[in-house]
C-alpha cells in the first residue's frame, strides 16, 4: 500500500494583547499572560504566532502606535529569547511593523493591505519581511454598515490582485506576498462569508499563498443558534478543513492543538485516497 504525502496548511496561533478583541479580549493583556499564552500555542504545535495589539473587530477604537509598540516589542523579545518560532505582527501601522521586525518578527499581517498609511508599501519593501494583504471593505469602525457585493469572490480576488500589484510596484518581492480574503471584514455574516468560503479555490488560483482567518468568527455563531465565540471550535475546524481542501497555505486560529490535529488527519486521509 502506498500513499501520497499531502501537506497540511500551516497553523498560525493568535495572541492578542488587546483589551477588546472579540473572542479573547482582555485575557492576554498583561505581558506575562500573553507570554504564557504564546508558550502554550508553541507547545500545541503552532507553526507561527500572530501578535496583535489593536483589535480589528467591528466598531473597535484605534490604538496609538506607541501603545501598540509598548505592548508588542517586549512580548516579541521575550518569545525570541526562548523560541525560534516565526512571529507575525498584526498591525496596520508601518511604524509598529518596523519596531516589531527590529525585535524579531518576520511577517507583517496588515488587514488594511498596506492602505492605512501613505508609506505602508514602501515600509514593507524596505523591511523585506513577508507581508499579508487582507481584503476589507471600509475600515474596522464602519466595515459592517450594509456591505454590498455583486460577486463577492470575484471582487475580493480583484482587490487582492490590485493590492499585490501595488505592493510589488513599491518594491515588495512577489515571493513575500500572502493574500487573505478577510472573512468577516466588511461582509455580511451569511450572504458574503459563505460564498467566499465556498470559492476559496478562486483566491488560491491568484498564485499567492493564501492565509485564511475564520476562527471563532460570527458567521459560525449565526449558523449555530448564536453560539458564543468560546463555543465555536467545531465550526472553526470545519472552516479550516474547507480551506485545506481549497489549497490555502495557512490558517489563523485560536485553538491550535485541535486545528493541527484535524488538519493532520485530513491530510493523511487525502494522501491515502486511491492508495491500497
Ligand atoms: N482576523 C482578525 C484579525 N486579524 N488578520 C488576517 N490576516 N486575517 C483575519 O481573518 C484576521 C486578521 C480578527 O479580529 P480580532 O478582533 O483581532 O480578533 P482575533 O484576533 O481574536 O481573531
Amino acid at each position: 500500500m502506498s500513499s501520497t504525502r499531502i501537506h497540511r496548511p500551516r497553523v498560525m496561533g493568535i495572541v492578542n494583547t488587546t483589551p477588546d478583541s472579540f473572542s479573547d479580549g482582555g485575557r492576554h493583556l498583561a505581558p506575562e499572560a500573553a507570554l504564557s499564552h504564546a508558550r502554550r500555542l508553541i507547545a500545541d504545535g503552532a507553526d507561527i504566532l500572530d501578535l496583535g495589539a489593536e483589535s480589528t473587530r467591528p466598531g473597535a477604537e484605534p490604538v496609538a502606535a506607541e501603545v501598540e509598540i509598548e505592548r508588542l516589542v517586549p512580548l516579541i523579545a521575550a518569545i525570541r529569547a526562548e523560541s525560534a518560532v516565526p512571529i507575525s505582527v498584526d498591525t496596520m501601522k508601518p511604524q509598529v511593523a518596523r519596531a516589531a521586525v527590529a525585535a524579531g518578527a518576520s511577517m507583517w499581517n496588515d488587514v488594511s493591505a498596506l492602505r492605512q498609511a501613505a508609506d505602508s508599501a514602501a515600509a514593507a519593501a524596505e523591511l523585506g519581511c513577508e507581508v499579508v494583504l487582507m481584503h476589507m471593505r471600509g475600515e474596522p469602525r464602519t466595515m459592517q454598515h450594509e456591505p454590498q457585493y455583486f460577486d463577492v469572490a470575484a471582487e475580493v480576488a480583484e482587490f487582492l490582485t490590485r493590492r499585490a500589484e501595488a505592493a510589488m510596484a513599491a518594491g515588495v518581492e512577489r515571493e513575500r506576498i500572502w493574500v487573505d480574503p478577510g472573512i468577516g471584514f466588511g461582509k455580511h455574516m451569511i450572504r458574503h462569508n459563505l460564498p467566499l468560503l465556498a470559492a476559496l479555490d478562486r483566491i488560491v488560483a491568484l498564485g499567492f499563498p493564501v492565509l485564511l482567518g475564520a476562527s471563532r468568527k460570527s458567521f459560525i455563531g449565526a449558523l449555530d443558534n448564536g453560539a458564543a465565540p468560546d463555543d465555536r471550535l467545531g465550526g472553526s475546524i470545519a472552516a479550516a478543513l474547507a480551506g485545506a481542501a481549497a489549497g490555502v497555505a495557512m490558517v489563523r486560529v485560536h485553538d491550535v492543538r485541535e486545528t493541527v490535529q484535524a488538519l493532520a488527519v485530513d491530510a493523511a486521509i487525502r494522501g491515502a485516497r486511491g492508495a491500497g
